[in-house]
């Protein structure tokens, strides 16, 4: 209740900051855009992870608000990366599965584009295998509306979810990012190279992107590029980062 509590008032104190990771294509080695991250400083508790904190939010109702924050913060900043003439970028933009069984989600979302003067394709959204599973005729739904509207969609986290596979021939998806757990240890271990090469052979088979999370080195970089990756996310390209930052890391990258 204390976190929550905390939670609330930082959402109005402006505790809360966007922190910007770089994600790279392979194929043409060119920055494709960012994922925004929520980062939360509190002045007595110091640095909150999401991981900690959007739980919370989810199970005190404040998750619409925290997610609009974000959806409203991190079009702004694409905005004024596509009015610096950046305008093959997109940001990738996390949901929580509370934001995808809203209702007004993409009303929320097109609102924000329009007044960012954004096409749709400039943004992303991230959602995990679990926001599909509980009701996925109204999944479905949300999906097609999200896809028909001209924004990609991810799945995050890609093979650490409950849900069984037949929900990637049923949904319109753009991109799977393969969870980091699976690219940590790929060098040595069998197992872990066997899956994210089977993940990669089945998104090329169904017409879907990857991006591996997580990449550390040179090394993880270019084995994933010989197993056919597209992209990739991690410490090696970039750290999340403040949106100065950011603006730096495009002006050199291009
Ligand atoms: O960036 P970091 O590794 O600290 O993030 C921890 C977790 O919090 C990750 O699972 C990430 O997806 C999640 N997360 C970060 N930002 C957001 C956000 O804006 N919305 C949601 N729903 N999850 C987020
Ligand atoms: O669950 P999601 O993929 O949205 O969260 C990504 C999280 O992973 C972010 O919180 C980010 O800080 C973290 N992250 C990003 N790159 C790396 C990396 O190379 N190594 C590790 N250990 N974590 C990373
Ligand atoms: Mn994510
Ligand atoms: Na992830």
């Amino acid at each position: 209740l204390q976190l929550e509590n905390a939670l609330r008032l930082a959402i109005t104190n402006n505790q809360l900051q966007l922190a910007y990771q770089p994600q790279l294509c392979l194929e043409k080695n060119t920055l494709t855009g960012f994922e925004a991250l929520l980062r939360w400083q509190h002045p007595e508790l110091g640095f909150i992870s999401p991981a900690e904190f959007i739980p919370v939010a989810e199970h005190s109702g404040l998750m619409i608000k925290l997610g609009e924050w974000v959806l409203q913060h991190a079009i702004q900043q694409q905005k004024r990366w596509y009015q610096h003439g950046y305008t093959e970028l997109v940001m990738a933009i996390n949901l929580s599965p509370v934001q995808f069984r809203q209702p007004e989600l993409l009303d929320i979302i097109s609102t924000q584009l329009e007044l960012a003067k954004l096409p749709a394709h400039c943004i992303e959204l991230e959602i995990t295998e679990s926001a599909m599973v509980e009701d996925a005729e109204q999944a479905i739904k949300t999906v097609d509306a999200i896809r028909h509207k001209g924004i990609s969609l991810a799945i995050d986290d890609f093979g650490t979810g409950y849900s069984s596979l037949s929900y990637l021939k049923r949904f319109h998806l753009s991109k799977l990012k393969i969870d980091q757990s699976f690219v940590r240890e790929l060098l040595d271990s069998p197992e872990d190279r066997a899956i994210v090469t089977a993940i990669i052979r089945m998104a090329q088979s169904l017409g879907l992107r990857t991006i591996a999370e997580g990449v550390e080195t040179a090394e993880h970089q270019s084995l994933l590029q010989q197993l056919g990756c597209d992209d990739i996310q991690g410490y090696h390209y970039g750290r999340p980062m403040p949106a100065e930052a950011a603006t730096a890391f495009i002006q050199q990258a291009f």
